[in-house]
C-alpha cells in the first residue's frame, strides 16, 4: 500500500513536470540585438514588432530587443544569427560586404538616391539577397532604409581635396574605400562608438545620415554636413532557420505579419523624418547644406570607380540585380 502510494505520487509529479516542461516549450523568448541607439527610429520600428509578435502569438513567442549593441555589438550580430546565438537580429545589410559583395549594392553611391529608387533597388534585389541569406542559414523578415546619405567635416569641404589625410570614420568596406579614393584615411567604428571616436579626435570626418549625426549629438564636434545624397543604406532583420523551423505555421504566420508591418510602418518613418533629422542638425548650429559642384563631381567620378569595382566583384549575378533595377 505504501509503496502504492508513493509510486502514485510519483506518477502525479511526474505528469506535473511533464505538464510545466510542456509549457516551457511551447512559450519561447527570442533575444533580438540590435546594433543602433534604442531611440533610433530603427530600433522602435523593431520594439514595435517584438511587441506585436508577442502580443499577436498571446506571450506563445517573446522576442525581447537589446538595442545599442548591449548583448551583441554591431560587428557581431550577423554572425550571432547564423550561429545561433541569438534566434533574430538585426544588421545594416551594406556592412556585410566581406561576406557576399550582393550585400553593397545599396551602399553603391549614385545608383539609388531616394527613398523611391531605394525601394524599386530593395525589390530588384530581395531575390537575390533572399538567396544569399538562405545559403547562410538565414531567413529575411524585413528591411528599413537609412536616411540619404551624407559627408560630415569639422571644416568646410569645398572639393575632395580638402580630405586629404582627414581622419574618417567608416561603417562599411564601401565607406573605407569611399574614404581612400578622396585621400582620407579610414577607420571602421560602429554607430554605438562614434560619440566618443569624435570626442576623443579619433575621426573628424564620416559619410551618413542626419538621423546618425543626431543619434551622436554630433554638433558637438562637428559643423558641417553636406546633403551629398549618395545612397540609402538599409538595415535589415534576419532570423535563423533552425529557429524558424521551430515555430509553428501559426507562429511564423504572427512573425511574417508583424514584418510586414514592421517593413511598411519603417520605410514611411524613415523618409517622414528625413528632412526632420536635417533640420535638427541646423538647430543645434552645423552648417547644413548641398554639396558645391566641384565636390559633387569628385563625388560622382569616385561614384564611378567604385560601380566599377563593385561590378568586378558582384560578377553576372550583380549585374543581374543593376539591370533588374534600371528596367523598372
Ligand atoms: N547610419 C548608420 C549606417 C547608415 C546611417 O545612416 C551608421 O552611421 O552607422
Amino acid at each position: 500500500m505504501k509503496s502504492y502510494a508513493k509510486s502514485l505520487a510519483g506518477i502525479v509529479s511526474a505528469v506535473a513536470l511533464g505538464l510545466s516542461a510542456g509549457t516551457a516549450l511551447a512559450a519561447e523568448k527570442w533575444d533580438m540585438p540590435l546594433a543602433y541607439p534604442a531611440s533610433n527610429y530603427h530600433s522602435e520600428n523593431a520594439a514595435k514588432f517584438a511587441e506585436e509578435v508577442t502580443k499577436a502569438s498571446n506571450g506563445e513567442l517573446e522576442i525581447v530587443t537589446h538595442p545599442g549593441g548591449s548583448l551583441f555589438g554591431g560587428g557581431e550580430i550577423y554572425r550571432a544569427v547564423r550561429t545561433g546565438q541569438a534566434p533574430i537580429g538585426e544588421r545594416l545589410i551594406s556592412a556585410l560586404g566581406n561576406e557576399n559583395a550582393l550585400f553593397e549594392i545599396d551602399a553603391l553611391p549614385f545608383l539609388a538616391t531616394s527613398f523611391d529608387d531605394s525601394w524599386k533597388l530593395y525589390q530588384a534585389s530581395k531575390p537575390e539577397l533572399e538567396k544569399v541569406l538562405d545559403e547562410a542559414g538565414l531567413k529575411l523578415l524585413y528591411t528599413v532604409p537609412w536616411p540619404p546619405q551624407g559627408l560630415y567635416n569639422k571644416k568646410e569641404v569645398a572639393s575632395a581635396a580638402d580630405m586629404q589625410g582627414v581622419k574618417f570614420r567608416a561603417y562599411n568596406a564601401a565607406t573605407s574605400r569611399l574614404a581612400e579614393l578622396m585621400g582620407a584615411v579610414p577607420t571602421k567604428i560602429e554607430a554605438a562608438e562614434l560619440t566618443q571616436a569624435f570626442a576623443t579626435g579619433v575621426a573628424d570626418s564620416m559619410i551618413s545620415s542626419g538621423s546618425t549625426g543626431y543619434d551622436s549629438k554630433i554638433w558637438e564636434h562637428v559643423k558641417y554636413w553636406y546633403d551629398v545624397q549618395a545612397w540609402l543604406p538599409k538595415n535589415m532583420v534576419v532570423v535563423n532557420k533552425d529557429a524558424w523551423a521551430g515555430l509553428d505555421e501559426n507562429l511564423q504566420k504572427v512573425v511574417l505579419d508583424a514584418a510586414a508591418t514592421a517593413e511598411k510602418n519603417g520605410w514611411a518613418k524613415a523618409q517622414e523624418l528625413s528632412d526632420w533629422y536635417k533640420d535638427q542638425l541646423a538647430a543645434n548650429g552645423m552648417v547644413v547644406e548641398g554639396p558645391s559642384d566641384a565636390l559633387k563631381a569628385d563625388f560622382q567620378k569616385i561614384g564611378d570607380t567604385m560601380t566599377a569595382e563593385w561590378l568586378e566583384k558582384a560578377g553576372a549575378d550583380g549585374k543581374s540585380v543593376i539591370d533588374a533595377y534600371k528596367a523598372q
